[in-house]
């Protein structure tokens, strides 16, 4: 564990990005709003503790690799790229504009630290598939390979063609991350197209899988350490989310997948997230 920063800063810089996805995402006029606050205890989480990086060095032959397989939760990896100096956070505001680096799908090739390019779903385990067998072709055991899927994203079938080869190799330096927030673009996941029992169905297709709160920044960097120690297969972290998290009127409402907040839902969201700013800095002193 890095221990530059406290649970409670973490949380504190959680609750920056969630108010920075706001903002990108009302002044873009389109994007997607429940999954990236969903996700931002996660990518705090790996951008300030777990990961092995260097915002200043994008390319270090030795950092770990983080894909983003749900390419439209990318505003969360953004603002947290930007807070931990891989760009300016006023750069966040070209979200979505013609020529801007920052796409409203990830292009790998337009913003250094970016790892791959995604938005088509399901690609991202097999991408982290093939980054894992170069990898031991050159005999690389000191990098690990993070993937963030998902949960909707499951129902396409590559997924689970990555799931078998990665089985058949034993790629145990994968560690993918699903972010199981029950919803996906037009419904609830188990409406649309169920998928329990997830736990049940990685660990038949040959993983190790472990299941942990994805809002708890302690517990998901616990999993990850756990993740790390398995040896012997691939490893699923089944990550509940909540979506839409910090934000009242957005939190378990699928209807928030793929919607930004106009001016007054971005002012009360605003509000609502620099109130729990307050706690938490107040649970500090406590
Ligand atoms: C191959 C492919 N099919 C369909 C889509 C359209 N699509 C975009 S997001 C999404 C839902 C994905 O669900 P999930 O991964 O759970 O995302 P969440 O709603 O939780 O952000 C769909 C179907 C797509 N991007 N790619
Ligand atoms: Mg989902």
């Amino acid at each position: 564990m890095n221990t530059k920063y406290s649970i409670n800063d973490l949380e504190l810089i959680a609750n920056d990005i969630r108010e920075n996805i706001i903002r990108m995402l009302e002044h873009a006029g389109s994007g997607h709003s429940a999954g990236p606050l969903g996700l931002a205890d996660i990518f705090t989480a790996l951008y300030f503790d777990i990961l092995k990086h260097d915002p200043k060095n994008p390319d270090w032959n030795d950092r770990d690799i983080l894909l983003l397989s749900n390419g439209h939760c990318v505003p969360v990896r953004y603002a947290a790229m930007a807070k931990a100096g891989y760009f300016p956070e006023k750069e966040l505001m070209t979200l979505r504009k013609f020529g801007s680096r920052l796409q409203g799908h990830p292009e790998r090739q337009r913003l250094p630290g970016l790892e791959n390019t995604s938005g088509p779903l399901g690609c991202g385990l097999s991408q982290a598939a093939g980054m894992a067998l170069a990898m031991r072709m050159d005999k690389i055991t000191h990098r690990w390979i993070y993937v963030v899927m998902g949960d909707g994203e499951q129902d396409e079938g590559n997924v689970w063609e990555a799931t078998m080869l990665c089985n058949k190799y034993k790629l145990s330096n994968i560690i993918a991350i699903t972010d199981r927030n029950n919803i996906q673009i037009d419904g609830n996941t188990e409406s649309v197209m169920p998928l329990e029992n997830l736990k049940n169905k990685w660990e038949s297709f040959g993983w190790h899988v472990i299941e942990v709160n994805g809002n708890d920044i302690e517990a998901f960097i616990d999993a990850c350490a756990m993740a790390r120690a398995i040896t012997e297969k691939p490893i699923m972290i089944i990550a509940h989310t909540i979506p839409g998290k910090g934000v009242d009127f957005m939190e378990y409402d699928y209807t928030w997948h793929g919607k930004p907040p106009n001016h007054e839902q971005e002012i009360k969201a605003l509000k609502e997230l620099r109130t729990l700013a307050g706690k938490i800095r107040s649970e500090a002193h406590d």
